[in-house]
């Protein structure tokens, strides 16, 4: 306890833990501010945590391996590790493009590998279950984490609790505050004035890690950095992310006939895209089984991967009963799309019912089809847009699907200004095609991002069709003219 007390002090020593005014990305000001990175440059600090989760290793259950939840438990992990004998893996962050491929580094045998991991703050749990499931579909046992600091959020128990965690910390804020006051570090009225800040359901917030840790001499962020900041939403920011360190902005249509055909090539095209599009209700499945079976296997490969799904299911309904349609068994979409695609049709009502379940929407501004009515009638796009902005739903529209900008350009024709953007996805984009005989139209890779200023291309039939030999080649050639399109058009190097 002595020893705990002693660490939240000197985390408050070297500006792990800072009082003030700190902005959310939402808008409101946080009077606290978590940033755990500091610490590797106070190795005596370093030792201390590590004293203590080694505590905390040995009063749980024996483990086989550990890993830190990259990058500050890294660090962390791999001390322990060293000291206390015991073997670490590290999940990277993305698959490697080239060599093995392997997601997971190190040794371990699949179905008897006991793991315990290591996250240093712990907000929603997210990174926890992100690392936890790409471990147990590679076949290591997972069900305890550490944490260094908890931010005490409610909303991280339960997510850790659904999918069989059970964490232990080393520090909650509650204690952190108290300590902090009576070593005199803190005011009473900064105490109170945090614990009003919890009350009300807020989060703290945590130093984000840089999209690219690359920076001008003098400080100022990189291009990525602050295109990203113009997007509307943390989950367009997500994608965006994804889009730069994958160094990929195509997103697979996987329009298969059955759900083992879109597995496989999700298998193999992962690493080479940012998003996967299904649409759940033209697959065909013998029974409910099967279907609870491909979500937990499309979850495990976007996770794997680190690619966004994104279902087309084009909601069009009143909220209520949009709401059914999200969360009705059997296909549930609500438990494993992360982003759903929505008409505009309805009005502003029905963005409720994605709000309240945390899905990303992205709304049809306009279609890639010969004649579509979007295209045709005046001022839809703008009203579309105008939805949007007057019902101040800009935290969950991630962006539209289009063939031309909605809004303000994230870097293309238009852009450079500080206004907020959305993501435009392109549909409609083959290689191979001019279009097909029910209607749909193509233009190239080039001309959908330079041209047309998509962010996303969404291609289909131009990767399927190339036969299930070819997948990769052609996943590649799309990745490869799409990103070099979209450096050209963001100007990045
Ligand atoms: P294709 O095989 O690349 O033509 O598939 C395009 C996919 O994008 C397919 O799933 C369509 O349902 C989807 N799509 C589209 O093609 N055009 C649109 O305007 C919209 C969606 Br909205």
């Amino acid at each position: 306890m002595a020893k705990v007390s002693e660490l939240i002090l000197s985390l408050f020593d070297v500006g792990a833990v800072k009082f003030g005014s700190f902005k959310l990305k939402s808008g409101i000001q946080s009077p606290i501010y978590f940033d755990l990175r500091v610490i590797i440059s106070h190795p005596k600090l370093m030792q201390t945590i590590c004293e203590i989760l080694e505590e905390v290793v040995g009063g749980l259950k024996a483990v086989d391996v550990i890993c830190g939840v990259p990058y500050t438990a890294l660090p962390l992990a791999t001390i322990i590790s060293v000291r206390k004998n015991i073997p670490m893996v590290i999940k990277r962050r993305e698959q490697k493009l080239y060599g093995t491929g392997k997601m997971i580094e190190g040794e371990y045998t699949e179905g008897q590998t006991k793991c315990l991991i290591l996250e240093d703050v712990v907000t929603t749990g997210s990174s926890i279950v992100e690392t936890t499931l790409a471990l147990r579909s590679h076949g290591i046992l997972v069900d305890e984490a550490i944490v260094v600091l908890n931010r005490n959020y409610p909303a991280a128990d339960e997510n850790l609790k659904k999918n069989g965690i059970s964490l232990t910390s080393v520090v909650k804020v509650d204690q952190l505050l108290d300590v902090l006051l009576n070593g005199d570090r803190i005011t009473l009225k900064q105490k109170v004035e945090v614990e009003k800040f919890l009350a009300e359901g807020q989060t703290i917030p945590e130093a984000v890690q840089p999209l690219k840790t690359e920076q001008n001499g003098d400080g100022e962020e990189g291009i990525e950095s602050s295109l990203s900041k113009k997007l509307s939403s943390p989950k367009s920011q997500k994608l965006f992310d994804i889009i730069i360190s994958k160094q990929s902005n195509l997103c697979l249509s996987a329009d298969c006939e059955t759900w083992q055909e879109l597995i496989s090539i999700g298998e193999v095209v992962g690493s080479k895209i940012c998003a996967m599009k299904t649409h759940v209700d033209a697959l065909s499945f013998q029974d409910p089984n099967e279907i609870a079976l491909f979500k937990r296997k499309l979850a495990e490969l976007a996770s794997e991967h680190n690619f966004v799904i994104i279902e087309d299911r084009k909601f069009a309904d009143i909220g209520s009963t949009v709401m059914k349609q999200l969360t009705a068994a059997p296909f549930s979409i609500s438990e494993w799309a992360h982003f759903v695609t929505v008409h505009s049709i309805p009005g502003p009502g029905m963005l409720k019912a994605f709000k309240e379940k945390d899905k990303g929407v992205i709304l049809i501004a306009e279609m890639s089809s010969v004649g579509n009515l979007p295209s045709i009638l005046p001022d839809y796009k703008k009203k579309t847009l105008e939805m949007v902005e007057e019902s101040g739903n800009e935290d969950i529209v991630v962006g539209f699907v289009s063939q031309s900008r909605v809004g303000s350009s994230l870097g293309g024709k238009g852009g450079g200004g500080s206004a907020t953007c959305f993501l435009q996805f392109t549909p409609g984009v083959s290689l191979h095609s001019t279009g097909d005989a029910l209607g749909q139209q193509y233009v190239t890779v080039r001309n959908a991002i330079l041209e047309r200023d998509a962010d996303v291309i969404i291609v289909g039939r131009g990767i399927l069709q190339q036969g299930r030999e070819k997948w990769v080649e052609a996943a590649e050639q799309y990745r490869k003219e799409g990103w070099e399109a979209l450096k050209e058009k963001l100007q990045l190097k």
